[in-house]
């Protein structure tokens, strides 16, 4: 399917039923489940022209994160309508919180935020909505009590890539016995927690897989890197490695051949995100299998920022579209790759 147009399907969460489906420029059509949103503009009755909007990113820890800001950034334009603010919280939940306030005292007229981490925002977010400021979340979920504490999250399944990979190395790799380590994603962000799940649940029935290790390489390519470094010291055998992103992948794949190891070879590499390093690695054999995660958010936001800010309705959650690569897909694909 064509990679510029991040189609998009909306799950049945919530008051949600329809499956609908966006594209990449932002046209959408929205079933009857939605959640709807009171915008000042729509109350005086006419779409608001300029949206100023506040956009909280987690950081630059990944190849994933940057093609991620230049498509938002891209996206939320002056000739697009917006102005937009943008703060940077270099992986720290405490710098998004303050970010977050700081864009309520400016009163944006709606923020944008992919949270670092699960928990901590129910707070935050009741600020925003006291101040009647719509809240739209990208990429990662927050685990709050009231669900109308944002207007739409828009983003991958990330127990559903977990699955994938858990999967592909159940059918692939264990027909035999076989050790896996596992490197994490950041300590109690989304992804890092549904793909452990969805990869645990996916291998739970194959009594051949066994998981030696997991640990945290915070999504980093240095700290993928160290970790992996410690566990080539630390396990007598390792056959399959699992990364929660290609960024540690590739840390790792330095560890390994630092270690006079062959990756890919004498220890399988299967990771998520497909950004272009990764996927370059999976076409020279390095990364055995890659399931993408798109990171093309911008479009969508800026349809859904101004569709909540104008009052109109939204889907409560919309799924984003990822594909999967073995070597000769990835070699295929590399030539067209965006990011
Ligand atoms: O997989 C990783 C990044 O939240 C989906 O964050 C995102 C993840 C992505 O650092 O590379």
């Amino acid at each position: 399917m064509n990679w510029n147009s991040a189609r998009v399907r909306a799950l049945g969460l919530l008051t949600v039923g329809a499956v609908v489906a966006l594209t990449g420029c932002g046209s959408s059509s929205s079933g009857s489940a939605s959640t709807s949103s009171s915008g000042s503009a729509a109350a005086a009755g006419g779409a608001k022209k300029n949206i100023t909007i506040g956009f909280a990113q987690v950081g630059s820890e990944s190849g994933w994160r940057t093609a991620n800001t230049t498509s938002i950034k891209a996206a939320l334009t002056k000739d697009a309508g917006f102005t937009l603010k943008f703060a940077d919280a270099q992986q720290k939940p405490e710098n998004q919180i303050q970010a977050i306030r700081s864009f309520i005292a400016q009163k944006v007229d709606v923020i944008a935020f992919s949270p670092v981490v699960t928990t901590g925002w129910d707070s935050v977010l009741e600020e925003a909505k006291a101040a009647n400021i719509p809240v739209i979340l990208t990429d990662r979920a927050v685990d709050v009590k009231d669900k109308t504490l944002y207007k739409t999250f828009i983003g991958s399944d990330f127990i559903e890539e977990g699955k994938r990979v858990g999967e592909f190395v159940s059918t692939t790799y264990g027909t035999k016995p076989i050790n896996v380590v596992e490197l994490e994603g950041t300590t109690g962000s989304a992804p890092a927690i549904d793909r452990k799940k969805g990869f645990s649940d996916a291998i739970a029935s194959n009594p051949n897989i066994k998981v030696v290790a997991s640990q945290t390489g915070n999504f980093t390519r240095s700290e993928g890197k160290q970790t992996m470094e410690g566990l080539l010291q630390s396990q007598k055998q390792i056959d399959v490695l699992f990364a929660h992103n290609d960024d540690m992948a590739l840390g790792a794949i330095e560890a390994i051949e630092a270690a006079g190891k062959k990756p890919g070879v004498d220890i399988k590499i299967v990771s998520i995100d497909g950004v272009k390093d990764g996927m370059t690695a999976l076409s020279t054999g390095k990364i055995n299998y890659i399931v993408e995660c798109n990171p093309l958010l911008g479009p969508d936001l800026a349809t859904l920022a101004k569709k909540v800010v104008n009052g109109e309705s939204v889907d409560a959650r919309i799924v984003t579209h990822d594909d999967a690569f073995d070597q000769a897909g990835a070699t295929k694909a590399l030539p067209d790759r965006k990011y």
